[in-house]
């Protein structure tokens, strides 16, 4: 699939079809520079479509009536266009996973009845040729952050380039739990005649986990949010939109991994699932870590993988030399902290080995070796696992770890409560209603969005700018938790100065039990210095960061119980979204953003916001 030809959508219109086929024939004699990026045009159709799992019927909503949704492919340095188009009843947003990048062309908008290929051309050009686009974040996603939601019948057109990043990402809805069936696989090659720094694989195959619920998700978390109480959990988790042979009425969506012996393959890993960190593995099988969150780390050898709503990793499957004769379960299941309920099934799909032709057997009849997975609460297997990731910190890619910090953070991120308003009942913990918060703020989005009030200057009854820098009533974090479990809420932002050296450290709390949270950043990666358990100590454990090749990525999970420190460089100005990719939490207000103002020089500038910005 990863071909630079398998790329191309069936949807795309014929316009941008044979723009496509250009651009690919001329591209040889110009490759070999940074910027010989190509522009690539997506169309999004956003609609509704049945889709059955588990004997229930669902009129879900998907991207081009795919779910899973269709796979964006490009290589690093190309510009991504992707036109969406809002055909359901509910707004949305989508959110593209890619750090910095999102480039605008002033030109593409105003010509937007030209065909498209006349306008990509110029881009095409401009990128040739190097030219330094300006910055902006407007193509982000976070719906009320970056942009308001697309609204029914409206179209925008999301435009980035892809820059510093080789692996997978993926991009899904931003807005409410549409996430839980638009989401979708973004491949990002390396440049053209750059190898990958591992052995190169037969073939690359996108492993993408999800959650089915049998009821409608956007009912869901409308009713917890109501109740204050924890939502209904998943019926099933999925690999590839399929839960697999181990759920009733299941064993013919069941995802199936064909092989042959004695090759290397390239699994792409990415977690949508809503609120599950996931344990995967594979029977009998080694897997190679080569990547997470689409930066190379020091390859390292696992027989189980760890991975939480956010993440992606890239990892190699080296095949049994020979015909093995049996077939391998591969399986994923949650790692749980938390003190709710939780849906505790197991997906499953199966890695069968072509036979060789003089081998003539019925496959199903072939012996199933099944996968040994931690159990389901192995925080030991967790943090052994977590701190194995490494930058490859290497010439060509080196680890640009800050290396002094000019602005340092200590953030709580826990759970709380709101209390049940009157004439009401609550079903949160002692009748009162869940919420989530860092460092005691429980983040309430606006009805505007955020970017907008920060490029107009019109912040007043939108956000302040006064989040706390550490918390304003420090307690035994990780011991008893306090008797007022409360949460305030509101709309606050940290301002950052262009190009601040930020170090972060995030402590989980014992709040209504200790939880492990994978925190997203969007707008940079980070380099996660360190982290441990129980309450983090500003004098001893700096001396124990790691600041020759942390590894780098989006998303990390807090430990439960503990804390994790990163730095990241404040390079790119906007507004930019941090919250827990448990969706339940980000529900509840476990959620913040940075402003990062604009730095002196003209490409360290937000751009003007594109002319077809949805309105609120
Ligand atoms: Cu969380």
């Amino acid at each position: 699939m990863a071909g630079a030809n398998g790329n191309l959508h069936s949807s795309m219109s014929l316009a941008a079809l044979l723009f496509a086929f250009f651009t690919l024939l001329i591209l040889p004699g110009t490759a070999n520079a940074a910027n010989s990026g190509i522009t690539r045009h997506y169309k999004f159709d956003i609609g509704l479509k049945n889709v059955t799992r588990l004997c229930h019927t669902r009129s879900i909503v998907t991207v081009n009536g795919q779910f899973p949704g269709p796979r964006i492919v490009a290589r690093e340095g190309d510009r991504v266009v992707v036109k969406v188009i809002n055909h359901i009843k509910d707004n949305i947003t989508i959110h593209w996973y890619t750090k910095i990048l999102a480039t605008y062309d002033p030109c593409y908008n105003s010509l937007t009845n030209h065909p498209k290929y006349v306008v990509t051309i110029q881009i095409y050009v401009e990128n040739r040729h190097g030219i330094r686009q300006l910055q902006s974040g407007w193509a982000d996603g976070p719906a009320y952050v970056t942009q308001c939601p697309i609204q029914t019948g409206q179209v925008y057109v999301y435009n980035f380039t892809i820059t510093g990043q080789r692996g997978t990402l993926f991009w899904h809805a931003h807005i409410s739990w549409l996430r839980a069936t638009v989401y979708g696989p973004i491949i990002i090659l390396p440049e053209h005649n750059v190898p990958y720094p591992f052995v190169k694989p037969h073939k690359e195959i996108p492993i993408i986990f999800g959650e089915w619920f049998n009821t409608d998700p956007e009912a869901i978390i409308k009713q917890a949010l109501q109740t204050g109480g924890g939502p209904n959990v998943s019926d099933a988790y999925t690999i590839n939109g399929l839960p697999g042979p181990l759920y009733n009425c299941s064993a013919k969506d069941t995802f199936r991994l064909k092989v042959k012996p004695g090759k290397t393959y390239l699994l792409r890993f990415i977690n949508a699932a809503l609120n599950d960190e996931l344990f995967f593995s594979i029977a009998n099988h080694t897997l190679t870590v080569v990547d997470a969150d689409a930066v190379y780390v020091k390859p390292f050898n696992t027989t189980t993988l760890l991975i939480t709503p956010g993440q992606t990793t890239n990892v190699l499957l080296h095949t049994k030399p020979y015909y093995p004769n049996a077939n391998f379960l591969m399986a994923a299941r949650p790692y749980v902290t938390g003190q709710g309920t939780f849906d505790n099934s197991t997906t499953a799909g199966i890695l069968e080995y072509e036979s060789p032709s003089d081998v003539t057997q019925n496959i199903k009849k072939l012996p199933l070796f099944k996968p040994t997975l931690p159990t389901l609460n192995d925080t030991s297997f967790a943090t052994n696992f977590t701190k194995r990731f490494r930058s490859l910190a290497s010439p060509q890619f080196p680890a640009n770890v800050p290396k002094t910090v000019t602005h340092r953070f200590f953030f709580t991120v826990g759970l709380g409560t709101n209390p049940c308003p009157k004439n009401h009942t609550c079903q949160g913990p002692n009748g009162s209603m869940f919420a989530a918060s860092v460092n005691n703020v429980s983040f309430a989005l606006p009805t505007t969005a955020l970017l907008q009030a920060h490029f107009l200057r019109q912040s007043y009854k939108v956000y302040t700018a006064d989040f706390p820098y550490e918390p304003t009533s420090p307690f035994n974090y990780t011991g008893n938790p306090p008797n007022n479990t409360n949460v305030s809420n509101g709309t606050k932002l940290v301002v950052l100065p262009f190009n601040a050296s930020v170090e972060l450290v995030m402590q989980d709390t014992s709040i209504l039990g200790a939880e492990s949270h994978p925190l997203h950043l969007h707008g940079f990666n980070f380099f996660v210095l360190g982290m441990g358990f129980g309450n983090y100590n500003p004098s001893k454990d700096p001396a124990k960061f790691n600041l020759l090749d942390p590894v780098e990525r989006n998303t990390i999970g807090v430990p439960a119980g503990g804390w994790v420190a990163i730095r990241f460089q404040a390079d790119n100005p906007g507004v930019w979204f941090m919250h827990c990719h448990l969706e339940i939490h980000t529900s509840w207000g476990l959620k913040m953003a940075w402003a990062v103002l604009d730095g002196d020089l003209p490409n360290q500038k937000l751009s003007p916001p594109p002319s077809d910005l949805p309105k609120c």
